[in-house]
């Protein structure tokens, strides 16, 4: 069973979205486990529980310290008895892709590191970070929205998550095309009635009309997928 581990300023933030839906029910069935850790738990400051200070050089704002991470991450080394694959969420990381999610479906134990501020001193990235990851390009408040959209990439993929098994083998960017159109009822809404073909319950035309819709929406969706 995939272990994830997020070690956040805001853990509420986290245990919220990954308490719903398909996530959620896969924790409670036991398929997965996920712990969410206030770093500030870790503090070293009995009274105000500090976790940030301002950056040696100058400049504005607040910079994460190094020892209320680290006791955390130790922690998470002591209760599991295993060393986790350690991941900073930053701009600066390689992209995050549904190649990269089927890699750390492999992983055991995912440490993942979710900056605040103006970032996080450098020392203890240096000391646990064993890869960068981004979601995208853009910068975001925090580390945790990219957290969370990177456990839900990576559990889905894990056996009996999904409701139906064989459901990521064939979605988009898994074989380079996007998905078919789907519809369900009634059969005619607004005016608009589902193609016929998929009322027909001919099986082979069925198939035949979902591939040819997947290859045209990528050419006028996503024609660098087919590339
Ligand atoms: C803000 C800032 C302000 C003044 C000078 C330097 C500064 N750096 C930053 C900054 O990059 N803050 C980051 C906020 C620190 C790490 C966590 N943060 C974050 C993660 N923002 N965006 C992400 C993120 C994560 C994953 N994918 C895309 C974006």
């Amino acid at each position: 069973m995939i272990r994830f581990d997020i070690a956040t300023l805001f853990p509420e933030m986290c245990e919220a979205v990954l308490g719903e839906s398909i996530i959620g029910r896969a924790r409670k069935k036991g398929l997965l486990e996920i712990r969410c850790h206030n770093i500030r738990d870790y503090s070293p400051d009995p009274k105000h529980h500090r976790v940030d200070d301002s950056p040696y050089g100058g400049g504005k704002g607040m910079v994460m310290q190094p020892e209320p991470i680290w006791q955390c991450y130790l922690d998470v080394v002591r209760q599991s008895g295993s060393k986790p694959h350690v991941i900073y969420l930053s701009p600066q990381g390689k992209t995050l892709t549904q190649q990269k999610a089927l890699e750390l479906r492999e992983i055991p134990h995912l440490f993942l590191l979710c900056g605040h501020y103006e970032g996080v001193d450098e020392r203890v990235l240096e000391k646990i970070v064993d890869e960068e990851i981004s979601i995208g390009d853009y910068v975001l408040t925090g580390g945790e929205l990219g957290a969370m959209v990177l456990v839900d990439s990576v559990a889905r993929l894990c056996p009996g998550v999904l409701p139906s098994e064989e459901c990521y083998e064939n979605e988009s960017h898994m074989n380079g095309l996007l998905e078919y159109p789907q519809y369900t009822r009634p059969e005619e809404w607004e005016g608009m009635r589902v193609p016929e073909v998929l009322l027909s319950g001919h099986h082979a035309n069925i198939e035949r009309w979902r591939m040819e819709q997947s290859v045209e929406r990528t050419m006028k969706k996503r024609p660098d997928l087919l590339k």
